[in-house]
């Protein structure tokens, strides 16, 4: 028994991985002259302890960075995060107007709808999981979000 938990403590760093899923991911694609693209997605957290995303990369990008959206006396920023906290037992929404993962310096060729992109989630401990993140025409997921909102 003593053998079988000391074991279970070596692969800690692992274990955290598999409390964690992501759904919903897509990454909008951008106009031909954009700097910057963001990746959005929904990451679940089945552990009763918060797990934090730290740190993120995507082939393709120069600085890759956690961002959130927010409206300061009627304009647009965005802010820099130094972690997206995904609560215990709950998830976080990384979506247009709110959290997400910014991709700054697209390199050529650049993304387009169709492609996937692997993008690299980095979480406060040592773990890492590669999300499979295609790449959608923005008016085609939008449309989406809307009916699934009711509108
Ligand atoms: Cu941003």
């Amino acid at each position: 028994m003593r053998k079988l938990m000391f074991a279970a403590a070596m692969l800690l760093p692992l274990s955290v991985m598999a409390e964690i899923k992501v759904v919903d991911a897509w990454i909008p694609e951008a106009p031909p002259n954009a700097q910057a693209m963001a990746a959005f997605m929904v990451i679940e957290n089945d552990d009763d302890k918060v797990v934090n995303v730290v740190n993120a990369f995507a082939p393709g990008f120069n600085t890759i960075e956690l961002h959130k959206s927010v409206e300061i006396d009627g304009m647009h920023k965005m802010l820099k995060q130094d972690k997206l906290e995904i609560p215990a037992m709950g998830s976080l929404t990384l979506k247009p107007g709110s959290y997400h993962i910014m991709l700054i310096g697209v390199q050529d060729p650049r993304p387009k709808a169709g492609d996937v992109i692997p993008v690299r989630l980095d979480f406060e401990g040592g773990a890492q999981m590669t999300v499979q993140v295609p790449v959608k025409k923005r008016a085609d997921m939008m449309q989406r979000m809307q009916k699934m909102q009711g509108h």
